[in-house]
């Protein structure tokens, strides 16, 4: 009988230690499994982000929630991304909003010239911007978060020190940046981002405008041995979630989620501007890329052809009945915040 007693004991005792381990745990529920579908490869900043979104997950969750990721287009690619999570192919995924710029109007603002100066600030700018607005556009989603790249630079395979220089160059961008290219007398050509190396390759561009990770991490250093210094305008992303799927979730689960939303944006705006700064260093130090400054009488005549670009947006865009002019002055209003 002393035995019987002993032996419930200690079972009890494990028991409650079981559960009181388990206590501080979010989620009771069963595993929830959740894909997570990307399109660039998995080194670009996108998919660094979502690695790191889905292990916070999993961590907050005390394991509850697993997420499966998908990059470099296995799951949904660039132009499909909004239409397979509003769809159930994924759950969630992540989106290129120049990719689709009638589409993400209001967002895409972020990407007018205005000066933005890093992507840390002009992804809590983008945030708050969405905030404020509530866009039609994500009225079929759950954002997650959202984040911006650091603004861009040309990368060409020849040198750019002028505005003559640029005339007539094939140079790959997508969203607002075509409309500067096309100010700055380029040839611009519209492609998502995975497409660009073979590009690259064949020389369908000699070069591209985006931010300056990509000469790293898509090897464009070996290849574009020039990087002229324009600082702008940034890309905008999203992270969206198909609804019925946000909807399952419990609630202590989506308390986790909306916890990291700004968070997100934070964080991956500050790990793009480090590495900006340590692809332009691989470039300049291994693949002896020349970072090009313009002199200050160039950079004023490339700055000129800008203004007009917002200017035509605010008035095309007021006609479609947004608040334009408000918006443009809200992203310079939030950047000061920051
Ligand atoms: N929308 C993008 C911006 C971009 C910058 N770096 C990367 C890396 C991987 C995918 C996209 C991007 C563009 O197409 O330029």
């Amino acid at each position: 009988m002393r035995r019987i007693v002993q032996f419930l004991t200690v079972i009890t005792v494990i028991s409650l230690s079981v559960c009181l381990l388990w206590a501080p745990a979010p989620v009771l529920a069963g595993k929830i499994n959740l894909t997570y579908a990307n399109f660039p490869p998995a080194p670009t900043f996108p998919c660094v982000q979502m690695e790191r979104w889905k292990t916070e997950v999993e961590k907050r969750t005390n394991g509850a929630v697993s997420v499966k990721t998908f990059p470099g287009g296995t799951l949904l690619g660039a132009k499909d991304m909004m239409e397979g999570v509003i769809s159930g192919v994924a759950d969630i995924g992540c989106l290129s909003m120049a990719y689709q710029p009638g589409r993400f109007t209001i967002t895409n603002a972020v990407s007018l010239p205005l000066g933005l100066p890093n992507a840390k600030v002009s992804s809590l700018v983008l945030w708050d911007l969405y905030e404020k607005y509530q866009p039609e556009s994500f009225a079929d989603v759950k954002v997650l978060t959202m984040f911006t790249t650091a603004p861009s630079n040309i990368m060409s395979r020849k040198p750019i020190r002028t505005m003559a220089d640029i005339q007539g160059v094939s140079l790959r961008a997508s969203g607002g940046a075509s409309e500067i290219l096309k100010a700055w007398g380029a040839n611009q050509v519209g492609m998502p981002m995975p497409e660009t190396p073979e590009a690259l390759q064949k020389g369908v561009v000699s070069g591209l405008f985006t931010s300056l990770e990509v000469m790293k991490d898509f090897k464009f250093a070996e290849l574009c041995k020039y990087v002229t210094i324009v600082e702008t305008p940034v890309y905008a992303f999203s992270v969206v979630m198909n609804k019925d799927a946000w909807n399952k979730l419990p609630k202590d689960v989506q308390k986790v989620f909306d916890d990291l939303r700004v968070e997100q944006c934070d964080w991956t705006g500050t790990y793009m501007d480090n590495h900006v700064v340590e692809s332009v260093k691989w470039s300049r130090d291994t693949q002896g890329v020349e970072v090009i400054t313009l002199s200050d009488a160039e950079k004023t005549a490339w700055e000129s052809k800008l203004a007009p670009i917002t200017a035509k947006w605010i008035t095309d865009m007021t006609a479609k009945g947004l608040p334009a002019a408000r918006i443009v002055e809200d992203i310079k209003t939030f950047a000061k915040k920051y």
